[in-house]
């Protein structure tokens, strides 16, 4: 087992790693840049070194800097949490180089699920469902035109360097589509470095259901059961829950299977997401892979009372995994508490929390990184904490949710509480009635 980790990472997630470490006797060690000098992960861990000014490119993203901070430690693993530099594979490479063991899957394993038409492909070899469209990057219109007259519209075009929303159009008819392919690519070489777009069938109100899987080094994967983030506003989840309200146990048993087809094609190690798109027939659809840790694994964790940052650190210290699946045995929901103001479309609202009282009592979960004078600094996303409840039934732990968000105090700022509040009186919400498309005409009363 490693001895001491070095957690390149910030806020709740930073945290959430060192409480881990602490029980399994691990030493840690935190970064921080110089806005983060008072924050809590550095206050918890063994030890802290500054990497850097405020912006993440001179900090979290500085590669050279936390290769330093790891050797003067002498850290034996890289915990990389989510965002910053989770998915990208350079770093995996530098630390397999170092020496340093990277907590997450290999440089190459990132790299074939961070292409989504070379995931998409491996997928098809694999027996996965994928959503019909094109084979590969599109080259030209004309091609486009052909491949959207045979699968009909509405189709959508994505960018093959994208993921989680960005650099996508949906075409209703073939009049849109020569200016739709035209941004796509434009938009994707931008933002990606890379122009390369490909075409879909647009999938019309699904749902989000990813599916936990953990895969260890000697070619074993399970799956952990799936999480519903259906609740999401521009491709932000704001609410996720577990099991998921539209859930069959023969969908789950499917869904389960293909997931583990999924991270078995590419050998996956460590923990890890399978995406999927579900219509309302519950056909579902391969989206991507996210191959990190992610910010809704609690729920996952409290349905199936499973630690699963420990899961993460045993898979990279080589231990097996016992390959046996798992079924949700509770029902949790989890409301992430950002800094935003929901009355302003949800503008980031950064500064000085002068007053908290976090809620507690029965089946209520608190994961943040903040206290009663902590300045949120405004570099950083808006996210300060998420509240998790948990109960026997999904309409008790909506009503423990609840109870817990009415008991939360955060002054000095605004923050997405009312909205949740309002979210878990809403009768579509309690009944389970909603697709991805659901907060496009939610109002906040
Ligand atoms: C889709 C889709 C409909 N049909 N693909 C959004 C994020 C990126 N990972 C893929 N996304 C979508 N892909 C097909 N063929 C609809 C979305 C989508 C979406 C998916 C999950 C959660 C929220 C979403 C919001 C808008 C669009």
């Amino acid at each position: 087992m490693f001895k001491k980790i070095l957690i390149a990472n910030r806020g709740e997630i930073a945290l959430r790693v060192i409480r881990t470490c602490k029980e399994m006797g691990i030493k840690t060690v935190a970064v921080y840049s110089t806005a983060d000098k008072e924050s809590l992960h550095v206050k918890f861990a063994d030890e802290a070194v500054c990497i850097g000014k405020p912006a993440s490119s001179d900090s979290y993203l500085n590669i050279a800097h936390i290769m330093a901070a790891a050797e003067i430690t002498n850290a034996d693993a890289i915990h990389p949490g989510y965002g910053f530099l989770a998915e990208n594979s350079k770093f995996a490479q530098i630390c397999h180089d170092h020496s340093i063991k990277f907590i997450g899957p290999t440089a190459d394993m990132i790299n074939k699920m961070g292409d989504k038409i070379t995931a998409k492909d491996t997928m098809i070899k694999a027996g996965v469902p994928v959503v019909p469209g094109g084979q590969g990057l599109l080259e030209s219109v004309e091609e486009a035109k052909g491949i959207a007259k045979e699968i009909g519209y509405p189709v959508i075009l994505k960018a093959t360097a994208g993921g989680g929303g960005k650099g996508m159009r949906v075409v209703y008819e073939e009049s849109e589509l020569e200016k739709a392919y035209t941004t796509a690519r434009t938009e994707a070489g931008a933002s990606f470095k890379n122009d390369g777009v490909y075409m879909e069938k647009f999938v019309e109100e699904p749902r989000h259901i990813e599916i936990q899987v953990a895969g260890d080094q000697y070619g074993t994967v399970a799956h952990l059961s799936e999480r519903d983030c259906s609740i999401q506003r521009r491709h932000q989840k704001l609410v996720e829950e577990s099991p998921s309200p539209f859930m069959t146990q023969e969908l789950r048993n499917k869904m389960g299977e293909a997931a583990i087809k999924a991270a078995s094609a590419i050998n996956y190690e460590s923990v890890g997401t399978i995406e999927f798109l579900v219509d309302k027939h519950r056909n579902f659809y391969f989206m991507e892979m996210n191959t990190r840790i992610q910010v809704e694994h609690c729920v996952t964790e409290e349905v199936i009372n499973f630690d699963l940052i420990k899961e993460q650190i045993k898979i990279a210290a080589g231990e097996p995994i016992t390959g046996r699946n798992y079924e949700p045995k509770k029902h949790a929901i989890e409301c992430r508490i950002n800094a935003e103001d929901p009355y302003n479309d949800f503008r980031p609202s950064p500064g000085k929390i002068t007053v908290l009282h976090q809620p507690g009592g029965h089946g209520v979960r608190v994961d943040s990184h903040v206290y009663a004078g902590y300045v949120i600094p405004p570099y950083y996303d808006s996210m300060i904490g998420k509240l998790i409840t948990m109960a026997q039934t999904r309409e008790e732990a909506i009503d423990t949710m609840h109870r817990a968000l009415s008991e939360y105090i955060i002054e000095g700022i605004k923050t997405t509480i009312p909205f949740h509040l309002q979210l878990m009186k809403n009768e579509d919400f309690r009944k389970g009635n909603f697709t991805t498309k659901f907060l496009e005409t939610f109002k906040m009363e």
